[in-house]
């Protein structure tokens, strides 16, 4: 098996070219994302060894997200095709100065995947599975599968990595809090930002939140705390800026880059914290282009900037 694992839904993406709204373009640039699978194009370019599963359609738009995951050096040998459910679709548009999303994914075929169609031999074999919180706020089977999954990773000693990736388009924050507080409690590495923190512990209050999240036996990883990602490790937090961006162009997508630096920081062997600091030039680089993973940067490109440790002094 690869050493990273992460399995979700991924999505046909359509945008206009320029700024205007989707009912004033006239042309739609075609994509695709997914914060799984973002996360596994991320590890991949650094050079880890990373697989990404989940169900698409049996469509062209199936067929275009497999061919070009597999083409970034991920293995996708576990993807099902299915011929009776289509692949979900994203539209995002740029309104007034603000990113909307609309998504048409409901009954895709990812949606309903199943426990049935995890191979768990396969995942018992990696060393970091990584799933998100929006997998189960798509149907009550693909929550199944994802708390099949964690069990079955770690009945082999496999570490999970959780980001909960908060949609309130798929649920309420109650819903959401059911499902992400436990899985938060499963995980070694606990990926939320501030942002998720407020709305899932209703609360402003950081030392609040610092104090719950000490309690947890995961690595707690914060973005976005003002400029910086906070590491909370054995009851010690540790800050850490954020790399530095000129221009920001499209936001969507840096979490996701975030976290595919940061395991694959993990599985290069370094720290938490060093591992932040790959994570927030990957975070840094995929919001200066437009799309969730275009920008992501090779082992080298990343290195070279994590080397130059000017930016963490500033
Ligand atoms: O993190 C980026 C993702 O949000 C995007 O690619 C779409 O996976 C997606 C989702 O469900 O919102």
């Amino acid at each position: 098996s690869p050493d990273l694992l992460t399995f979700g839904e991924t999505m046909a993406l359509l945008m206009p070219q320029d700024f205007r709204s989707i009912e004033h373009a006239s042309s739609l640039e075609q994509s695709f994302g997914g914060a799984e699978s973002n996360v596994a194009i991320g590890a991949a370019r650094l050079g880890c060894s990373v697989g990404w599963f989940g169900a698409l359609g049996d469509d062209p738009f199936g067929r275009l997200i497999l061919k070009r995951i597999r083409g970034e050096g991920v293995d996708v040998s576990r993807v099902k095709l299915a011929p009776d459910a289509p692949t979900g679709m994203m539209f995002r548009e740029t309104v007034a100065g603000k990113l909307a999303v609309h998504y048409f994914r409901q009954h895709s075929a990812a949606s309903r995947m199943s426990p049935d169609d995890l191979d768990l031999d396969y995942i018992r074999g990696c060393k970091i599975l990584h799933v998100t919180g929006i997998t189960p706020a798509l149907s009550d089977s693909c929550r199944e599968t994802v708390f099949a999954a964690v069990a079955a990773a770690k009945s082999a000693g496999a570490r999970i990595s959780f980001d909960p990736n908060l949609r309130l388009k798929l649920w309420t924050v109650e819903d959401a809090r059911r499902v992400v507080l436990p899985l938060a409690e499963m995980a070694d590495y606990f990926l939320p930002g501030w942002d998720e923190l407020r709305l899932l512990y209703d609360t402003e209050d950081f030392e609040l939140v610092k104090d719950k999240l000490s309690r947890l036996k995961a690595v707690s990883v914060v973005k976005g705390v003002g400029d910086t990602t906070v590491v909370l490790e054995n009851g010690s937090a540790v800050e850490i800026p954020f790399y530095p961006v000129d221009q920001v162009v499209d936001t969507v997508g840096a979490g996701d880059a975030f976290g595919s630096g940061f395991l694959a920081g993990l599985l290069k062997g370094m720290s938490p914290a060093e591992a932040v600091r790959l994570g927030s030039i990957n975070g840094a680089l995929v919001v200066q282009m437009r799309g969730d993973w275009e920008a992501l940067p090779d082992w080298t490109t990343a290195s070279r900037r994590l080397s130059d440790k000017g930016w963490v002094e500033r």
